[in-house]
């Protein structure tokens, strides 16, 4: 069984002083059972949430990183820097990064792979901008993103991707996959990563659904049967509404 997890992505939101009241507050709230709970935030904020979530079960992670460990990169972090303050897990390949920063298939490949070198998780983002999904590419857009992301992985690195499928048009939008929608591309991608590697690995593969996923709709996108959790955006930004997704994915 596939624990489901759930990760609040910050985005650009909040200072040091903001993110550890935020702990404070979801710290044992944002903590059930047989859910795993992740906070992406800032890397400004790293250091001072990875010591607040020691002892809790609450993992924290980043929302990118360089692929080389070290070098003449200015204003870049590395793996190994993240690895070295205690962070799990690392968002790659997020559309934003993919729009604004340039980044391709090729350097979302190999984040993933510095991801692993590290010690850290990635959670992978695919998904279609708007046009795409209008000339009927949706699915081919996440194949081509997956492939990609997951060539040269053994697979037992693939095993332990989590997958965050995002329509880029759903983005903090307001606007929403159906559940339905959401659970047809995710299938696929899991199809996707089966004939990467084989059943096994397609089966351990969590895959979360992203983009304007809120309190009230959670529950609908964790009832589907290929849908392992949510990348959370501004709904993630409140104490009250971040620990109601956790206990929403129970
Ligand atoms: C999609 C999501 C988090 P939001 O980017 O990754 O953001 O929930 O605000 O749509």
């Amino acid at each position: 069984m596939r624990k489901p997890i759930i990760a609040g992505n910050w985005k650009m939101f909040k200072t040091v002083s903001e993110a550890v009241s935020f702990f404070s507050e979801v710290k044992g709230a944002a903590e059930v059972d047989g859910v795993e709970s992740v906070i992406c935030a800032p890397y400004t904020t790293l250091p001072a949430l990875v010591e607040a979530a020691k002892g809790t079960s609450i993992a924290i992670g980043a929302q990118n990183l360089h692929f080389e460990d070290n070098g003449a990169f200015t204003g870049e972090i590395s793996g190994v820097m993240l690895s070295d303050l205690g962070v799990k897990y690392v968002i790659v390949g997020h559309s934003e990064r993919r729009a604004y920063f340039a980044e391709t298939d090729e350097i979302v490949g190999k984040k993933v792979h510095a991801a692993f070198k590290h010690g850290l998780t990635p959670i992978l983002c695919v998904g279609e901008k708007l046009e795409e999904r209008e000339a009927g590419e949706t699915k081919n857009v996440c194949k081509v993103q997956t492939e990609a992301a997951f060539q040269g992985l053994s697979a037992e690195q693939a095993a332990q991707v989590v997958i965050a499928y995002e329509p880029i048009w759903a983005i903090g939008t307001g606007k929403s996959s159906t559940s339905e929608d959401a659970e047809d591309v995710i299938a696929y991608i899991r199809e996707v990563v089966k004939g990467l590697y084989d059943a096994s690995v397609a089966d351990a593969v969590r895959i979360q659904y992203g983009g304007s996923v809120k309190p009230n709709n959670v529950r609908e996108y964790l009832s589907q049967s290929n849908i392992d959790g949510a990348l959370v955006g501004g709904a993630s930004l409140e104490p009250a509404s971040y620990i109601s997704l956790v206990e929403g994915a129970k």
